[in-house]
């Protein structure tokens, strides 16, 4: 094994440990949009080169955020209309979002402009706007921010949630499987990771002709897949390393997000053949197989099983029984749920019979800078008085915590199945009669990751939710940008924005803001 060999082979929390983060770019106080800098803006009252201050700064970086999570769901839709053959759909956001949402942002300026394939312009303008010299009014700058949240929502994790829906089918509630105890020694092993549905879809249709291979998914294509066919679910994204650890997966197919670049290292220690099938998701020492529609996903299919079968013999000696000492059973978990099987009636009637003080949506990502189990542990408590709703790696950790229950946490799929978890507040808060600003909806990153979770969370603050941030707060470091935030939500839909990295204060944050 060479050195970077065992680099990648050391876990991630070890290798975060190792690797501090930034305490200038953890609060988006770093300016490196051109090559003055990079500026450091550790104080309100220093400036950069340009003359930009710390709000403009802290905006920018918060927008570049959301611009990059939006072209990643968005991507996601787009690549899933190409491999139908489909067009972007006209007017959909004036189609899915609620009337009165829409006039609203249409009257405060951050409806998008453009229809289809421009909302693709708008992504690319936030890029534009926060480059050097353009853009310097960091209240426009987060108008942007909600209007990129909205493309992110109804462009991306709407549409690409509809397309799956309508292509291969809508999921169902089931019992399934998840953690590394899904993993069969004795068969051969298929692990699929990233997000879209193309490849994987093809290769749940094909194993199925083939008795002898287990597939485990990792991330949220193997939520995807678990929610829509009940394949088991290996691992979230902390996890990724440790299904390729255990010596018997023989492929892992991977497409788009999330797939960490250390797989390719981590693949070559083993006799596991790494595959990419996305043609902006290539990697180092990995087969390619590009899927484009379903003639290519097929062909893609047979060639892994058969890459597949010929690896089992190529397992190290002694890794089964190594395995099956270590892991544990695979723990069953309720999951499959959509705005379809939840009864928005029943849980508006729980709510006001004051059975539960309301509803958290706990979405996304699991970090290794954070703690996992006290997260856990902070939601269980509040789902005696909260309903959970989640989806993404989240969901995982709530699975392996015997906590999906169907009654007190709903799972909702994964990240762009967010949809469904707007499509739920809309559906109660119409029970209600009321506005979904009016709801006690709080929507929860308290672990993110990745850029989408920004978009994410600009979405739901655009539909009214109130929104909690863990750690990190890109949103924290300046006071103007935060009360800006504040004052334009609470104007807009009496809203609240609750940073708070530490699980165990989170409770008093809720219940002091009156949610
Ligand atoms: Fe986050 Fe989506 Fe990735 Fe997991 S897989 S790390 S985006 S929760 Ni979607």
């Amino acid at each position: 094994m060479t050195e970077s060999a065992m680099t990648a082979v050391s876990g991630i929390d070890e290798r975060a440990a190792a690797m501090q983060p930034c305490q200038i770019g953890i609060h988006a106080l770093c300016c490196k949009h051109c090559m003055m800098g990079p500026c450091r803006l550790m104080n309100e009252n220093r400036k950069s080169v340009c003359g930009a201050d710390q709000a403009l700064v802290v905006a920018r970086n918060i927008l570049r955020f959301a611009a990059g999570g939006a072209a990643a769901h968005c991507g996601h839709a787009r690549h899933t209309l190409d491999f139908l053959g489909k067009r972007a759909p006209r007017r959909y956001i004036r189609k899915k979002a609620p009337p009165y949402l829409y006039e609203l942002w249409d009257s405060i300026g951050v409806l998008p402009s453009r229809d289809g394939d421009g909302h693709f312009f708008d992504i690319s303008e936030a890029i534009h706007l926060t480059t050097f010299g353009v853009d310097a009014d960091f209240r426009d700058i987060l108008r942007w921010c909600l209007r990129i949240g909205i493309i992110d929502g109804y462009f991306g994790l709407y549409l690409a949630t509809g397309l799956e829906h309508g292509k291969w089918g809508f999921p169902k509630p089931r019992r399934a499987t998840v953690s590394l105890g899904c993993i069969d020694p004795g068969k051969v092993n298929i692990a699929i990771h990233g997000h879209e549905p193309l490849a994987a879809s093809a290769l749940v249709e094909e194993a199925a002709r083939h008795e002898n291979v287990n597939l485990v998914g990792v991330c949220c294509s193997g939520v995807s897949l678990q929610a829509r066919y009940g394949v088991p679910l290996a691992a979230h994204v902390t996890l990724q390393e440790d299904v390729v650890r255990t010596g018997l997966i023989e492929a892992m197919v991977v497409d788009v997000q999330c797939v960490m670049p250390s797989l390719s290292e981590m693949c070559e220690c083993f006799h596991t053949r790494l595959i990419t099938t996305s043609g902006i998701g290539r990697m180092p020492n990995a087969i390619h197989l590009p899927v484009t529609d379903a003639g290519s996903a097929a062909e893609m299919a047979r060639k892994v099983i058969g890459i597949a079968g010929e690896g089992k013999t190529k397992r190290r000696p002694g890794a089964e029984a190594e395995f099956l000492a270590k892991a544990g059973k695979p723990v069953k978990a309720l999951v499959g749920f959509s705005g379809r099987s939840v009864d928005a009636k029943g849980l508006w009637e729980r709510y006001e019979k004051k059975r539960i003080r309301g509803f958290i949506a706990v979405v996304g990502c699991v970090s290794p800078r954070s703690d996992r189990d006290a997260w856990v542990t902070m939601f269980r408590e509040l789902s005696e008085e909260y309903v959970i709703f989640t989806t993404g790696c989240m969901g995982f950790e709530f699975a392996r915590a015997g906590l999906l229950d169907g009654e007190r946490f709903f799972h909702l799929g994964s990240c762009v199945n967010n949809a469904h978890i707007a499509e739920i507040f809309r559906a109660i808060s119409e029970e209600a009669g009321r506005r979904i600003d009016e709801m006690p909806f709080l929507v929860s990153a308290p672990m993110a990751v990745t850029e989408k979770c920004v978009a994410i969370g600009l979405f739901f603050a655009a539909l009214g939710c109130s929104i909690h941030l863990g750690y990190p707060h890109v949103f924290s470091a300046n006071q103007q940008v935060v009360s800006c935030l504040e004052e334009t939500l609470g104007d807009l839909f009496k809203s609240r924005i609750l940073l708070c990295d530490h699980p165990r204060n989170l409770y008093g944050r809720i219940r002091e803001n009156g949610l």
